[in-house]
C-alpha cells in the first residue's frame, strides 16, 4: 500500500470529504492533513493549480477530487469492478461536481450579489440536478446509486446533501433537498447510520 496523505480544509464537507470517508470506511491508512481557512493561502502556494484536495501518493501530489475518489474508492473496495456500474458511479459524481462548479464562484461573493447568485441556483440548476439524482437513485432500487451496494458515488452525494442541509450556505434553504428530492434525504440519513460512517463522525464529535 502506498503512503497516502490527503490535504483538505478542516470541515466535514466539500470536495475532500468523500475520499476521507472512503479511506476511513475501508480501513486505509492515510495522513489526514487538515488545515483552517486562514492557513489556506500558504497551502495554496504549494498546491498544483492552487487548489485542494491534493492526495500525495508516496510523496507525489495528485489533484482532481473525482480522480482521487475513484482511486481511493478502488483501494477501499467502494468502486465497482463492473465497467457499466463504474460508469453509473462516475456519472453521479460528475453531476455533483458540475453543481459544485456552479456554486463555487458564490463563495467569494458577499451581500446582495451572493444572495442573487445563490437564489438563481436554488431556483434554477439545483432542483434540476437534485431531481436527476433522485430519479437515478430510485431507478436503481432507491438504496444505492450503483452496484447495489455502497460506493464512492453514495459518499459524494451524501456529503453534498449534508452540506446543502447544513445551513452553512447562506441563502440556500436547509429544506431544499427535502422539498425537491426527499429520497436523497432518506439516502443521506441511511448512509449516516452506516456503522463505519457513524463511527467516523463520532470520532470528531460531529453530528
Ligand atoms: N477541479 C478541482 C477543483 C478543486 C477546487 O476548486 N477546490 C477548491 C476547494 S473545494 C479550491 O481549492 N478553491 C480555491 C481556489 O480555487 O482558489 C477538483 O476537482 O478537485
Amino acid at each position: 500500500m502506498p503512503q497516502l496523505k490527503l490535504s483538505y480544509f478542516d470541515f466535514h464537507g466539500g470536495r475532500g470529504e468523500p475520499a476521507r470517508l472512503a479511506m476511513a470506511i475501508g480501513g486505509i491508512a492515510f495522513e489526514d492533513h487538515r488545515f483552517s481557512f486562514p492557513e489556506f493561502p500558504e497551502i495554496k502556494k504549494a498546491a498544483p493549480f492552487g487548489q485542494v484536495p491534493v492526495l500525495h501518493v508516496d510523496g507525489v501530489p495528485v489533484t482532481q477530487c473525482d480522480s482521487i475518489n475513484r482511486y481511493v474508492g478502488k483501494l477501499a473496495g467502494l468502486y465497482p469492478t463492473d465497467p457499466y456500474q463504474a460508469l453509473l458511479c462516475d456519472e453521479v459524481m460528475y453531476v455533483v461536481e458540475e453543481a459544485g462548479v456552479k456554486l463555487g464562484p458564490t463563495f467569494s461573493m458577499t451581500g446582495e450579489e451572493q444572495k442573487a447568485a445563490r437564489l438563481k441556483l436554488v431556483n434554477g440548476s439545483m432542483p434540476v440536478y437534485l431531481g436527476w439524482l433522485q430519479k437515478q437513485l430510485l431507478a436503481h432500487g432507491g438504496e444505492y446509486f450503483a452496484d447495489n451496494r455502497l460506493t464512492i458515488a453514495d459518499l459524494k452525494v451524501f456529503v453534498d446533501v449534508r452540506g446543502l442541509n447544513s445551513g452553512r450556505l447562506d441563502h440556500v434553504p436547509t429544506d431544499l433537498v427535502e422539498k425537491v428530492a426527499p429520497a436523497l434525504n432518506a439516502h443521506m440519513q441511511r448512509i449516516a447510520k452506516t456503522p463505519a460512517v457513524a463511527a467516523y463522525y463520532a470520532k470528531f464529535g460531529a453530528k
